[in-house]
């Protein structure tokens, strides 16, 4: 790991916030695990019974806003801090706003976040902790019944892909950290950041999806490895 690398692109997902207390998706005990995904993660779900999705996006509320960062967001900090990149970005998966409240820069919510509403009708993205119901209306158009929790349901399109492919196109170093690798587009990330000439690292408890992309796989609870990780790459550019 002699090499100093100058633009690094970090993808994350659920398991770099399992050691918050965050269930994943997939796991046994996964988010979904009382509900089906049909139900509740899907626009078609939205429109035939937003009160349904809602219910279920407010419950999850408190507990993401309770949540506090663990060793892995903040190694994120103290690279960004301490190591001389020209860019260092974080592009999440996950709708919890941990790698905010590390300290992180740079952050993209691919797959939205969880304290922000949009209006389906003007647009309009506005934030909030607290319950939506379908009886509520847009702050800026007025419009009743078309806000929707700003978090990309499967068949909608993700946020900030523009800003994605610039990144991908300009890294040198693409790190994954507890994401399983079967959603797309994400999970086709690593294949364009190689055909870049990236070196690609994965950390993971488990073998992934598209582990055969990645130079490099590091198991184990990623608040161990990538806190050791930081600190060797920190180390190998002074
Ligand atoms: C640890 C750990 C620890 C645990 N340390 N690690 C190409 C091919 C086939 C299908 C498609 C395709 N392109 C698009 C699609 C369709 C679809 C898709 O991907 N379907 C799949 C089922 C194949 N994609 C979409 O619809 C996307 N939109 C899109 O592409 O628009 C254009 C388009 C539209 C229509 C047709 C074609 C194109 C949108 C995807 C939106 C995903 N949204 C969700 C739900 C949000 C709602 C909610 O929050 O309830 O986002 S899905 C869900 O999965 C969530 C996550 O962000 C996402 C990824 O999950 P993640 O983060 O990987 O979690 P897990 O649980 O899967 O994995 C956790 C990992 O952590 C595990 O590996 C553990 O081992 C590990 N771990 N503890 C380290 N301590």
């Amino acid at each position: 790991m002699t090499r100093l690398y100058k633009n690094i692109f970090i993808l994350t997902g659920a398991g770099i916030s399992a050691e918050s207390g965050l269930s994943t998706f997939r796991s046994e005990n996964g988010l979904w695990n009382n509900h089906r995904v049909e139900d509740v993660a899907t626009i078609e779900a939205y429109y035939r019974n937003q009160d349904f999705v809602h219910q279920f996006y407010n419950d999850m509320r408190p507990e993401l806003f309770a949540a506090k960062p663990n060793p892995a967001h903040l190694a994120i900090t103290k690279l960004q801090k301490e190591y001389p990149a020209d860019n260092i970005s974080v592009v999440t998966q996950n709708v919890d706003t941990l790698h905010e409240k590390a300290g992180n820069n740079n952050v993209y919510h691919i797959h939205g976040q969880i304290n922000q509403i949009v209006c389906m009708h003007c647009g309009h993205v506005f934030e909030t902790w607290g319950d939506i119901t379908s009886e509520d209306s847009c702050p800026k158009c007025g419009t009743t019944a078309m806000l929707k929790p700003n978090i990309v349901f499967f068949g909608e399109s993700l946020l900030y892909m523009d800003v994605v492919d610039r990144l991908l196109s300009k890294c040198d170093l693409f790190i994954s950290v507890g994401t399983s690798g079967v959603i797309y587009p994400a999970a086709g990330f690593v294949q364009i950041a190689k055909a870049y000439g990236a070196d690609t690292f994965e950390f993971n408890m488990e073998t992934t999806s598209n582990n055969y992309l990645f130079d490099k796989h590091i198991y184990g609870p990623a608040g161990t490895t990538l806190p050791q990780f930081v600190d060797e790459l920190i180390k190998a550019a002074k």
